[in-house]
């Protein structure tokens, strides 16, 4: 039997996501829209679904609306077919902003009445803005032979990259030994994934011993290291922490990657085909008699006319005769008219470019901001949703296009390389 089914599971949706800029100022990270149909949360959800875990609590806090919809409409979610298998739970907080969830072992610790309501023998605490593939189940099949308190999913990442997460050392039996969050001077290059199987009563004991531990990888986990048995469950698949706006650009682009080992053709990964994206009733994509594609995601609702390459396009995009798009990715219901250039973009719902118009075409120039996090250097131009792009407008590379911006008398004009407007 499948070991996870005694597994209770926890996933944490709430957090910010600020790095992702204008595609989380009006819906939580783990609901940005990803790969076409999909949204981010869908493939920790799979990943759960796939691993036979049966119960899960989704905890919410940061503009919770397009998650919910997407988590409460429709049937994906109903894993069991005996009433549902997803719970959302709202944020437990007060009046007060102050009083919003201060950390992720806060938030879990707010909702200990749902976690005593479903007794297990683990619970696997997740994030719901991992874009990965993993069976849950082997997991828990080390945790219980390892005899652990408390294991946590840990990858090799680059040098450059382990500043961002928990680090960890650990010895030949996979017991760790050290451990820091987010080090300014990392002595490993061994990254938590943020993924955890906790013993259910080490759990509920831990939390209950000290309200001030407020989150897993800077109060609690530290102390289970030195205290009790902690062990790192060694991944070696697909697992990007899409965090940041090239992170996220280059997920898209490995789903469109031969044997990147993250395709949605390649397993099972469920999403809600009524709520947000409604592609459930739209007409097949049609694809005109010089449209041009290569290398891309196109889906349902879309009408290509024009170039489209090594991009990835949500449901009900329009691309006309002329118009060129690459390297990109481009949410719902966007209109890309005759002659218009996109390159390097990503573009959230219903943007309209009109014709002639370009974004993010050019080279690269901006990466001296680097230094600056509120920039964006990575060579990504973001448009906001619903913004009408005039005709004949230039904007540059690394610019951020905020959804309330008017931009109806910019026709013809250039909006330079890292301008946000
Ligand atoms: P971070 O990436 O900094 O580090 P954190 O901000 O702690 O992650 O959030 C973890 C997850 O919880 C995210 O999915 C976030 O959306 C969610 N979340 C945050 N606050 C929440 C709240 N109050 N309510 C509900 N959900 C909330 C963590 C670990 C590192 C590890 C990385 C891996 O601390 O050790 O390396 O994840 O990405
Ligand atoms: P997102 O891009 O995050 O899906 P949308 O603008 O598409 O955001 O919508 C946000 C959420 O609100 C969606 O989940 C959608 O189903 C819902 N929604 C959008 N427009 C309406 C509307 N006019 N009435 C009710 N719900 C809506």
């Amino acid at each position: 039997m499948r070991k996870a089914k005694e597994a209770l599971v926890l996933l944490l949706a709430g957090g910010v996501g600020s790095r992702l800029n204008i595609l989380v100022q009006k819906r939580a990270k783990p609901a940005v829209p990803f790969a076409g149909i999909y949204r981010i949360i869908d493939f920790s959800l799979s990943n759960v679904m796939n691993s036979g875990l049966q119960k899960v609590g989704v905890l919410t806090q940061y503009k919770p609306l397009s998650l919910m919809d997407h988590l409460s409409h429709g049937e994906p979610w109903d894993f069991t077919g005996r009433g549902r298998g997803v719970k959302i739970l709202p944020p437990r907080t007060g009046e007060l902003e102050s009083d919003w969830y201060r950390g992720t072992a806060d938030a879990v610790r707010r909702n200990l009445d749902f976690i005593r309501a479903n007794p297990a023998k683990e619970v696997v605490i997740l994030s719901g803005d991992h874009i990965y593939h993993m069976d849950f189940d082997a997991m828990i099949e080390f945790h219980r032979a390892k005899n652990a308190d408390v294991t946590i999913a840990m990858m090799v990442v680059s040098k450059s990259e382990i500043h961002q997460f928990g680090a960890g050392i650990t010895d030949r039996d996979d017991r760790i030994i050290d451990w820091e969050e987010k080090p300014k001077e990392p002595k490993t290059n061994l990254a938590s994934m943020g993924i955890y199987v906790f013993d259910y009563d080490y759990l509920l004991d831990t939390l209950s011993r000290n309200s001030l531990e407020l989150d897993f990888g800077m109060d609690i986990l530290p102390r289970a290291i030195r205290e009790d048995n902690v062990f790192a469950y060694p991944f070696y698949g697909y697992w990007r922490d899409v965090g940041t706006v090239q992170a996220y650009w280059e997920a898209n682009m490995d789903v469109i990657r031969k044997n990147s080992g993250i395709s949605p053709h390649d397993w099972n990964i469920r999403t809600n085909i009524e709520a947000g994206n409604r592609f459930a009733d739209r007409p097949p994509a049609r694809f005109g008699s010089r449209a041009k594609v290569h290398s891309s995601l196109i889906s349902a609702g879309s009408t290509i006319r024009g170039d489209v390459q090594q991009s990835v396009l949500a449901p009900g995009v329009v691309v006309e005769e002329g118009a060129v798009v690459r390297n990109s990715v481009i949410f719902s219901d966007c209109v890309v008219k005759k002659g218009a250039k996109i390159d390097y973009a990503i573009l959230d719902k219903r943007v309209c470019v009109e014709k002639d118009a370009e974004i993010g075409c050019g080279r690269n120039h901006a990466v001296a901001n680097k230094l600056n996090p509120d920039h964006l250097y990575s060579g990504i131009t973001l448009v906001g949703k619903g913004t009408h792009i005039p005709a004949e407008l230039r904007i540059g590379r690394n610019c951020a296009i905020h959804s309330t911006v008017n931009l109806a008398d910019f026709s013809g004009k250039i909006i330079e390389d890292g301008e946000s407007l």
